[in-house]
């Protein structure tokens, strides 16, 4: 796998869709479209009426004729090219043609187009009538072959069966692009085709609806947000029906156990909770309305329009019977979350001028004592002393406002994460494979996007080294594909190759100087903070191309899909990860039998982390939060390498969530932030129109006089290429295929018109003389 250098920039503009003279006067006598760049930067449909030097004068849709520098011009294609449902089908492939092409499609309901082998899926925020048995069966028996999700999840399907490989659907997208819904539509398709008498398929479906329900949350882009991100894999059996499934979830939010912005919620299931369970379980764990609990009012936002949490709570209870999840089980899993709810509203009162505290003894702490199986003392006493060891002793230290309530925050974020691993656990449990257990599976991976904001923290660090490694993956399979499609069919196709991104790879992981080793480095130290931690990034990263410097405590990082400005705000805090020795001991000590076993994991993983010495480290380090999800990315990257890649890129075409508007903009910000626009430039680098002789010599056969058609489909084809006088460097003829490069298929395609346009012209003329 080689890495020559060449040019990167995420412009689709091949070389050879320029407008130079030549072209220019050829569009001129045509009549032919142009995209008209505006002052403002949009791109508007006009054609040329003449030129004069480096101007143009070009006439648009509105009747106006302006002026124009040709620099701002660029080719569009042909009216039949317009629906075209594969981008790489674009005689000119310019930001404004794709753009265009996607929104004429978006507009008449065609949301899913591809990209080569990318499916790109465009959000309709509303229910289009495309979906269920009839149009699975459609696709089942391939009546049709437009671009869909049931296409990707049957060639996955098909392919699974017939190669005996595991095969894979990546699916990423920002927030609120339809990963989430897209991720089901595929697992719908294969439960349909692999649900039978003794099959899983609604089990594994079930699913959804318990990690949506513990791992979604109502955001200010999406009112059902996948806080976490997802990996599920599918198994089959030897006759292709479901018969089980394993589940990996990763970085799941916590904060938001005890934190909301305005207009968000929490997790879905605390409301569903509040509203939907019977009033005997209401009872044993003293619940009250949602709107009673700090951690859910706070935000002032209770319901989702359109949302009924009652009902979804009885749905979840479904699930769980279905997953089998016992009845003693729901009821801990319920009690952990009134315990947090009413963790929530435990208060303190400040008792000097130093700010310490002591707890309110109201109905909050009893009942999360009560809960929690332990006395209210040993609850207070956790959450507002904190036990020092100093010289021989261990003293008790009075705990602030402030420590107060992050200790107590700390315990219920505890709490609940513990509970989505343990969950997760469960349902891996009640899905494992039984006795048909085969090889055969399909995996789906649901996964937050690439993400830049203004204010970019240790969350958004996490994601975007993520998603830097699924476009390596990417751009590995893309050219893999190339190489093979050319190689078969005898072309000398010397791939095109491209900067990877793996400088950026290695500033975040390569050992010992990286982004990640010198975080864990920094968070060993007692006496670090976030502006050391970013200083030494300055001192160390620096010889790496994709590290930038900023001021203060930030630092930037040149990623493939743009440059992202970090905050090491927080860092050191949120990759260590800790919960005060108070805490654990308080957890551990509790009869409650899941509050322990969350402390017992807790105290193994701590051991295992103390006990990894890193190599030229004289001291043992702990490991932290993101060189964790480091080797849980790792795993998922070699699960990944041993299946065929499906790639989906869904995209939000507005803001609004509402159907019917298509923000250009917006489209093209996330077409260059999921690497597509590079992954078409990629493909049409080299030939990116591949015809089979038999379909070329039928379409452009007809511009032979008949004298000089020959029998054979090739032999027409280089009779084609012969009469145009089509330069040699434009076509490659293979075995079975012509490859083209950019813009010449347009031009054939004119000139196929002109020709047919000319001989229904005589044929007219011909008839008139006749009558
Ligand atoms: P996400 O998974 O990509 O966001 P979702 O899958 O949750 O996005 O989609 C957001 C919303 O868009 C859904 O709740 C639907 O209302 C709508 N939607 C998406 N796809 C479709 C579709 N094919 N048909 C109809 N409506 C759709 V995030 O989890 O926030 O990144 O982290
Ligand atoms: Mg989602």
């Amino acid at each position: 796998f080689g890495r020559k250098r060449v040019k990167k920039d995420a412009s689709v503009e091949s070389p050879y869709a320029k407008l130079d003279c030549d072209t220019l006067s050829y569009f001129i006598k045509m009549k032919l479209r142009v995209w008209c760049r505006q002052p403002r930067g949009q791109w508007e449909l006009g054609s040329i009426q003449s030129t004069s030097g480096e101007e143009a004068s070009v006439l648009f849709s509105s009747g106006k004729v302006l002026k124009v520098a040709r620099s701002e011009l660029v080719p569009a294609n042909p009216d039949i090219l317009e629906v075209a449902d594969d981008l790489i089908k674009l005689a000119y492939l310019n930001e404004p043609s794709v753009l265009h092409n996607l929104r004429f499609r978006y507009s008449r309901e065609m949301i899913y187009s591809k990209a080569g082998p990318v499916l790109i899926a465009l959000n309709p925020f509303k229910d289009l009538q495309m979906y269920g048995n009839d149009y699975v069966s459609t696709y089942r028996q391939r009546l049709v072959d437009s671009p869909h999700v049931y296409g990707i999840a049957e060639a996955a399907y098909n392919q699974m069966m017939r190669d005996e490989v595991n095969q894979s659907i990546i699916i990423s997208g920002e927030s609120g692009s339809g990963k989430t819904e897209t991720a089901k539509i595929a697992m719908q398709y294969l439960a349909a085709l692999g649900s039978g008498s003794f099959g899983r398929a609604n089990d594994v479906l079930q699913t959804n609806c318990i990690l949506e329900a513990f791992g979604n949350a109502k955001t200010s882009v999406n009112d059902n947000s996948s806080r976490f991100g997802k990996f599920i894999e599918i198994h089959f059996s030897a006759t292709g029906k479901i018969c089980g499934a394993n589940i990996q979830t990763y970085l799941l939010e916590k904060s938001r156990v005890v934190q909301l912005a305005s207009g968000e919620r929490s997790y879905h299931v605390f409301y569903q909770l509040c509203a939907g369970s019977p009033s005997s379980l209401k009872e044993r764990l003293n619940l009250k309305a949602a709107c009673e609990y700090k951690y859910l009012n706070q935000s002032d936002c209770m319901t989702i329009g359109g949302i009924d949490d009652a009902k979804n709570f009885h749905q979840l209870m479904k699930a769980f019977d279905a997953v089998r999840i016992f009845k003693e089980d729901q009821e801990m899993i319920f009690k952990m979350l009134a315990t947090i709810l009413w963790l929530g509203n435990i208060s303190f009162k400040v008792t000097d001028s130093e700010n310490h505290i002591e707890v309110v003894g109201d109905e909050a702490i009893t009942s999360a004592a009560l809960l929690m199986d332990c006395s209210s003392q040993d609850l207070m006493s956790a959450l507002s002393s904190q036990k020092i060891q100093s010289d021989q002793d261990i003293v008790s230290k009075s705990l602030t406002l402030l420590q107060a309530i992050e200790t107590r925050d700390a315990i219920a974020k505890f709490i609940y994460s513990s509970l989505f691993e343990w969950l997760v656990q469960q349902v891996n449990k009640s899905l494992e494979v039984g006795e048909n257990h085969t090889e055969k599976s399909i995996s789906i991976l649901d996964i937050c996007g690439f993400q830049s904001f203004q204010k970019n923290s240790f969350e958004q660090f996490c994601i975007n080294y993520a998603n830097e490694r699924l476009q390596q993956h990417f751009y590995r399979h893309l050219f893999k594909l190339e190489q093979e499609d050319c190689e078969s069919d005898g072309i000398d196709c010397t791939v095109l190759d491209f900067e990877d991104n793996q400088e950026c790879l290695d500033l975040f992981e390569k050992k010992p100087l990286s982004l990640l080793s010198l975080l864990d480095e920094e968070s060993n130290f007692p006496e670090a903070s976030d502006l050391t931690f970013a200083n030494k990034l300055k001192n160390l990263l620096d010889a790496n191309h994709c590290f930038k410097e900023e001021s203060g405590r930030a630092f930037s990082v040149r990623h493939y899909a743009g440059e992202v400005l970090y905050d090491t705000n927080g860092f050191l805090e949120k990759n260590r990860d800790t919960l005060s020795s108070n805490s654990i001991q308080l957890l551990s000590s509790s009869n409650c039998e899941l509050l322990k076993l969350f402390s017992e994991v807790f105290n193994q993983s701590e051991e295992h982390g103390n006990s990894t010495f890193h190599v030229g480290a004289a001291y043992s380090q702990k490991i932290g939060i993101g060189t964790k999800f480091k080797d849980q990315l790792f795993k998922l990257m070699h699960q990944l390498e041993s299946t065929t890649p499906h790639f989906i890129r869904c995209i939000k075409p507005n803001t609004k969530k509402l159907p019917g508007i298509y923000d250009n903009e917006l489209v093209l910000q996330q077409l260059r932030c999921c690497g597509l626009l590079e992954a078409v430039r990629i493909s049409r680098a080299g030939y990116p129109t591949r015809i089979k002789h038999q379909d070329f010599s039928r379409r452009y056969g007809i511009l032979l006089s008949e004298t000089d058609v020959p029998q054979d489909p090739l032999t027409t084809t280089v009779a084609v290429l012969q009469k145009f006088n089509i330069p040699s460097e434009m076509y490659q003829v293979g075995y079975t295929k012509l490859y083209l490069r950019a813009g010449q298929i347009g031009a054939l395609e004119d000139k196929r018109k002109h020709f047919l346009q000319a001989t229904v012209g005589i044929q007219k003329c011909f008839r008139g003389h006749q009558v």
